[in-house]
C-alpha cells in the first residue's frame, strides 16, 4: 500500500497542477505552455551576461559588487534525495540543488534572470518554483512546472529588493514544500547592503514523518499530521543538528554577524532569537528597506524571511532557536554559534562569585532554624533505631515493591516468584539473590545477561535493566522479593542503591 502512494501522488499533483495552473489549456497536457523565448529589447540585450553562484546552506555567495545591472542567468536542479533527518533517521527530501533549504541565490535589484528549473532524470515527480521575488503569474511557477528528466526556462526582472523564499507550488503543495521544497533568494537593493564579516543562510521548516521523533529507519511523510500542522520534527536547515557541534556556524570576536533566515514552513511561523545575542539590526520581514535596531526575537511567517546583523562581542557558545522552545529542544530547531577569541571581562565577566544567600533572615532566625533541623534529625535517627518503626517501614516498602513487581517482573519471574524452566530463573527461594543483595540492586537497576546459575540450573539469557524505576521503587522491589514466597532476605533502602550504583559506575 504505502510504496503505491507516491505513485498514486504523481498522477494525481499532474492533474491537480494541471487544473490550477492552466486553467485554459487541454487537460492531456501536463506541461506549461511554451511561448518561445522573449524578445528583449536591445538595451537589456546590451547588459553583460552572469551565470548565477549558488551555494549550499548554511553558505551565502559573495556579496555582489557591480554597480550596474546584469542578465544573470540561474540554473536550479530539483533532485529527490533520501538523507539523515536525525541520528538513525532518513527521510526522502525533495530539494533545490540536492540540500534542505535549496541552493542560496543572490542577485541585486534591476537585474534580468534567465531562470532554468532543471528536474533531474532520477525524479519520480514534476515540480515547479514560486519565487516570491517574482512579479508574474504564480511568481514563476505557471512557466516552469517541469517533469523528470526535462528543464523549464523562463525570465523575469528583479523589480523589488529584499529576501525572499522560493518554493515548489505542485500540487500537494504541502506535501511538496513539507518534504523540503523551498530556500532563499536575494535581490539586493542598488545600493548594496551594509559590509559584515560573516553571512550565513539558516531556513526553518516543519516535517511531518510516519513514525515518531527518532523512530529509526527511513520515515514517510504522513499527510494527516501535515494537515493536522502536527510536526514530528522542526528544524534549521534540513536536520536535527544540522548546525550543532562540528557543524555550527563560527565567528570571531569582534566579527559582525548576518544571518538570512527564512522559514520554508509549510506551516509553523518562527520565533527566531539567539541566546546570549541581541540582533543589533534586523530587516524585518525580509524588507530591506527601514530596518530596525536592538531587537532580542524576531518573528518570521511562513514563506518568510529575514536578515539579522549582529555583532559578537563575547566568547562562547549562542544557541539560534525559534524561542517556541519545545520545538527547539523537543522537536529539533535548535543551532550553535560558536564564537573564538578572547574574552571582555567587562561586557560579560562569567560567574564571578558563589556564596551562601540567607535572604533577609535575622540571626536569630537561622539559630531557628538550624535548632529545628537538628530536632529532625534526632527524631530521624530515633525512629530508624526504634525497632517497631524499622519494622513497619520495611512492611511499607514490602507493600510498594509488591505493587511494582506485580507490574513489571512478574511477566517473567511470574507471580509465584518459581520463574520459567530454562528461561527466566526463579526468585522464590533463589541461592543466587538470597547470596548477595548488592548484587540484586545491579541486576534490577542495570540487567543482565550470560551464564547465571541459580539453585544448580544453568540460566543463560537476558533481563533487560529496569533503569526507569526510581531509587526508592528499586529499594522496595528487592526488599519485596527478598522476603516474597518465604524468602526470608533482608531489606534494602535507598541508601544501598545510591552506594551500590555509585560503586558500579
Ligand atoms: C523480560 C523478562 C524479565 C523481567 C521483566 C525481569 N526479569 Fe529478572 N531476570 C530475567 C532473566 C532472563 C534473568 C536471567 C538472566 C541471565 O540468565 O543472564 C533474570 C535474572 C534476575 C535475577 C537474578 C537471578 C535470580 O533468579 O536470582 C534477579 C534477582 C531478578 N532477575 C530480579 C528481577 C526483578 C526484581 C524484576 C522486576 C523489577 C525483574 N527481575 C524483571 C528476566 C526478567
Ligand atoms: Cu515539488
Amino acid at each position: 500500500m504505502k510504496t503505491e502512494r507516491p505513485f498514486l501522488l504523481a498522477a494525481l499533483s499532474v492533474l491537480l497542477t494541471a487544473a490550477l495552473t492552466l486553467p485554459q489549456a487541454r487537460a492531456v497536457e501536463p506541461i506549461g505552455e511554451v511561448e518561445g523565448p522573449v524578445d528583449l529589447p536591445p538595451a537589456i540585450l546590451a547588459l553583460p551576461v552572469e551565470q548565477a553562484v549558488l551555494t549550499a546552506p548554511p553558505h551565502v555567495p559573495p556579496p555582489i559588487t557591480r554597480k550596474t545591472p546584469a542578465r544573470v542567468v540561474v540554473h536550479l536542479e530539483v533532485r529527490e534525495v533520501e538523507a539523515r533527518i536525525a541520528d538513525g533517521v532518513t527521510y526522502t527530501f525533495w530539494t533545490f540543488g540536492g540540500t534542505v533549504p535549496g541552493s542560496f541565490i543572490r542577485i541585486r535589484e534591476g537585474d534580468v534572470v534567465e531562470f532554468h528549473l532543471n528536474n533531474h532524470p532520477s525524479s519520480k515527480l514534476p515540480h515547479n518554483i514560486d519565487l516570491h521575488a517574482v512579479t508574474g503569474p504564480g511568481g514563476g511557477a505557471t512557466s516552469s512546472f517541469t517533469a523528470p528528466g526535462h528543464s523549464s526556462q523562463f525570465t523575469f526582472k528583479a523589480l523589488n529588493p529584499g529576501l525572499y523564499v522560493y518554493h515548489c507550488a505542485t500540487a500537494p503543495v504541502p506535501m511538496h514544500v513539507g518534504n523540503g521544497m523551498y530556500g532563499l533568494i536575494l535581490v539586493e537593493p542598488q545600493e548594496g547592503l551594509p559590509p559584515v564579516d560573516k553571512e550565513y543562510y539558516v531556513m526553518q521548516g516543519d516535517f511531518y514523518t510516519q513514525g515518531n521523533y527518532g523512530e529509526p529507519g527511513l520515515q514517510t511523510f504522513d499527510m494527516m499530521k501535515s494537515i493536522d500542522e502536527r510536526p514530528t520534527y522542526v528544524v534549521l536547515n534540513g536536520a536535527v543538528g544540522a548546525l550543532v557541534g562540528d557543524n555550527a556556524l563560527t565567528a570571531e570576536v569582534g566579527d559582525k554577524v548576518r544571518i538570512y533566515f527564512g522559514v520554508g514552513g509549510p506551516n509553523l511561523t518562527s520565533s527566531f532569537h539567539v541566546i546570549g545575542e541581541i540582533f543589533d539590526t534586523v530587516y524585518p520581514e525580509g524588507s530591506l528597506s527601514h530596518p530596525a535596531n536592538n531587537i532580542q526575537t524576531t518573528l518570521v511567517p511562513a514563506g518568510g524571511a529575514t536578515v539579522v546583523d549582529f555583532k559578537v562581542e563575547a566568547p562562547g557558545t549562542f544557541v539560534l532557536v525559534d524561542h517556541s522552545l519545545s520545538r527547539a529542544f523537543n522537536k529539533g530547531a535548535l543551532g550553535m554559534l560558536k564564537v573564538s577569541g578572547p574574552a571582555d571581562r567587562v561586557v560579560y565577566s562569567g560567574k564571578e562569585i558563589d556564596a551562601i544567600y540567607l535572604g533577609a533572615q535575622s540571626e536569630e532566625g537561622t539559630e531557628a532554624q538550624k535548632r529545628q533541623q537538628e530536632l529532625q534529625d534526632r527524631i530521624a535517627a530515633e525512629m530508624k533505631s526504634n525497632p517497631a518503626i524499622a519494622g513497619l517501614t520495611k512492611e511499607v516498602q514490602i507493600e510498594r515493591g509488591k505493587q511494582t513487581y506485580m507490574q513489571l517482573c512478574f511477566a517473567c519471574h511470574m507471580p509465584d516468584g518459581k520463574g520459567m524452566p530454562k528461561v527466566f530463573p526463579p526468585l522464590a527461594g533463589s541461592d543466587y539473590l538470597l547470596a548477595d543483595t548488592d548484587r540484586a540492586i545491579r541486576v534490577v537497576k542495570k540487567g543482565l545477561t550470560g551464564p547465571v546459575t541459580v539453585n544448580g540450573e544453568t540460566y543463560n539469557s537476558a533481563m533487560p535493566p529496569q533503569d526507569h524505576l526510581t531509587d526508592q521503587q528499586v529499594a522496595d522491589v528487592v526488599t519485596y522479593v527478598l522476603n516474597a514466597w518465604g524468602n526470608d532476605g533482608g531489606s534494602v533502602n535507598v541508601d544501598d542503591v545510591r552506594r551500590v550504583l555509585s560503586e558500579s559506575k
